[in-house]
């Protein structure tokens, strides 16, 4: 067993995501408000690299979902930045707390007040805003959609894009929803960023093993939880060239181990990929702020 993580390199840009930019580009005119949401574990990560470009300056909300599962302090130094930059931030436990689609459609309206005062300005009618969730997958962009119009709404699909015939759903007197999201998928350039992805949301499987993620998990931790390490596994060191001591460690402390004492290396890249996304290793970011000097958000 080698260290693979090097060797192994996240392609993951599906070919028809250059329709579905162009899709989205030609119907982003019928938009006036985004609700942009991005992952709390990992706010540079889960984000559209090139959202600027496709929704150039419409009126935006970045939601930050998951934030019950996000180590705050370093995932509020993001919030922070993009506030700085003009952003409304809205961090959100999606799940459980009821109050945020209230803050949602607050903000919402500001920006409603704002578009219908140039209506009116230039001899215009008022009328309702539109709106439209975007995202990465697994951000949360159904659960939003859910909680914004209050039911399970129908026909909320994963499929990539935004359907053909669109379809709008009512949630009060001021906002209409677009019933499905548009979906991107990130353009990654930068490989950490895809491991991150890949650790931390569903879509894992066709895109990178268990031995090369586990080993990603291992190594992140262990550069920025190093206690956690040692609260669930025992382990206080890692040998960053040699993981395979490592992978030993948790075989033993956790029984994965075969019929003759061999250890099921396997089963330990299972538990570590499902105790991350249990929150079993806790509160967790794996993004640093500190990378944005270095890429192009
Ligand atoms: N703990 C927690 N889980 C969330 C939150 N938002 C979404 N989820 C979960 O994240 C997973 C992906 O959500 P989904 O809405 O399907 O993502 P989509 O692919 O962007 O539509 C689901 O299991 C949701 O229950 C949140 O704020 N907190
Ligand atoms: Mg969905």
């Amino acid at each position: 067993m080698d260290n693979r993580q090097n060797q192994v390199n996240i392609n993951w840009y599906p070919g028809h995501m250059a329709k579905t930019k162009k899709e989205i580009s030609e119907m982003i005119n019928l938009i006036d408000i985004i609700y942009e949401v991005v992952d709390s574990r990992m706010p540079l990560s889960s984000k559209i690299v090139d959202i600027d470009e496709l929704i150039k300056n419409k009126p935006r909300i970045i939601i930050f979902t998951k934030y019950d599962l996000c180590d705050e302090k370093e995932t509020d130094k993001f919030v922070s930045y993009y506030e700085s930059l003009g952003f409304k931030v809205i961090c959100c436990d999606l799940i459980n707390n009821k109050n945020v689609i209230n803050k949602i459609l607050l903000e919402s309206n500001a920006i409603l007040k704002d578009m219908n005062a140039k209506r009116i300005a230039k001899g215009m009618k008022p009328r309702s805003i539109r709106a439209l969730v975007i995202g990465v997958p697994n951000v949360g962009k159904s659960t939003l959609i859910n909680r914004l119009v209050g039911r399970k709404a129908a026909n909320i699909g994963d499929k990539p894009g935004v359907t053909k015939t669109l379809s709008w759903i009512r949630i009060n007197k001021d906002i209409e929803l677009l019933d499905s999201p548009g979906i991107l998928w990130p353009k990654i350039e930068n490989q950490k960023h895809a491991y991150n992805l890949a650790s931390l949301s569903s879509i894992k499987e066709e895109i990178v093993d268990n031995e090369a993620l586990s080993i990603h998990i291992l190594k992140t931790m262990y550069d920025l939880y190093p206690e956690r390490l040692k609260e669930r596994y025992g382990i206080e060191n890692i040998d960053l060239d040699d993981i395979v001591p490592t992978l030993d460690i948790i075989a033993t402390k956790r029984g994965a181990l075969l019929k003759g004492g061999e250890k099921d290396y396997d089963k330990v890249y299972s538990i570590i990929i499902r105790d991350l996304k249990d929150g079993l290793l806790g509160k967790i970011t794996f993004d640093r702020i500190d990378e944005i000097n270095h890429s192009s958000v």
